[in-house]
């Protein structure tokens, strides 16, 4: 079985190195045959030359730089289709999510098609302020009301997912915009009834750098996808 660790990286120079030398052991500890696919959007603080410089002649570490534009969810598409994994997992690159979990993750696909990393069930929750996990759990609360979910952090972004559940999706309709896409999947997964299952995870702090998430444009653009999946499904 093999797992494909998707990185995408913007302004992220100072810990990408540690975050995948920690990813290369915690597979080769666990005996897990993995590669690491890193799509970076042509950082100005040269994340993408500090990768090529540190693992040019690594086997498992795939770098793909994109020059044509930016965004976080069609960078994790351009990552799902260059990756060879049974299992696909999906997260931050700035430690804000341990590498430590991936294990686990490939685990848990023995029984379930998706493993969410998620803040919300015991034993998760987020080493930011009360305030903003509080702020982040009511934003939740919203979305897993007005889209009936069964799950509970439906914008997780930390994810291990079954290669087949890919087979039939059409990527285009759910990897765009920012953080909303994990929302659009996690829709669509309910709707093909696959086996999700929620595996409490930690938010750390960023290790270094600076955060690219707008939370007031994002908290608007997130809410009309709310309202657009609810009215229209996937379209
Ligand atoms: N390739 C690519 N990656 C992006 C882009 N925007 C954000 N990312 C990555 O997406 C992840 C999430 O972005 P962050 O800036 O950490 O947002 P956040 O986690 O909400 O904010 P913090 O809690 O402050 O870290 C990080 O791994 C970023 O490097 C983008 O435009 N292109
Ligand atoms: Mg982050």
């Amino acid at each position: 079985m093999k797992v494909s660790v998707i990185f995408p990286t913007y302004n992220e120079r100072d810990h990408i190195v540690k975050l995948v030398n920690d990813t290369v052991r915690i597979l080769k500890n666990e005996n897990l045959d993995g590669e690491i696919i890193i799509v970076d959007d042509n950082s100005p603080d040269n994340t993408a030359e500090i990768i090529e410089k540190e693992f040019k002649t690594s086997p498992v570490v795939k770098l793909f730089i994109r020059k044509d534009g930016r965004g976080l969810a069609t960078a994790i598409k351009r990552g799902i289709r260059e990756s060879q994994g049974d299992i696909v997992v999906i997260m931050d690159t700035d430690f804000n999510h341990n590498p430590e979990m991936i294990p686990l993750f490939v685990y848990m696909s023995k029984h379930f098609d998706i493993s969410i990393g998620s803040r919300y069930v015991v034993g998760g929750g987020m080493l930011t302020s009360q305030f903003r996990y509080y702020l982040s759990y009511a934003y939740n609360l919203f979305i897993r009301t007005i889209l009936v979910m069964g799950t509970k952090d439906n914008l997780s972004g930390f994810l291990g997912i079954k290669r087949e559940v890919f087979k039939d999706m059409d990527l285009d309709k759910i990897f765009y915009g920012y953080g909303d896409y994990c929302m659009r999947f996690l829709y669509y997964a309910k709707k093909m009834n696959y086996k999700i299952i929620e595996v409490p995870v930690v938010y750390n702090l960023r290790l270094s750098g600076e955060s690219k998430t707008n939370f007031f444009k994002h908290t608007v653009d997130y809410t009309i996808s709310v309202l657009k999946l609810r009215l229209f499904g996937i379209k």
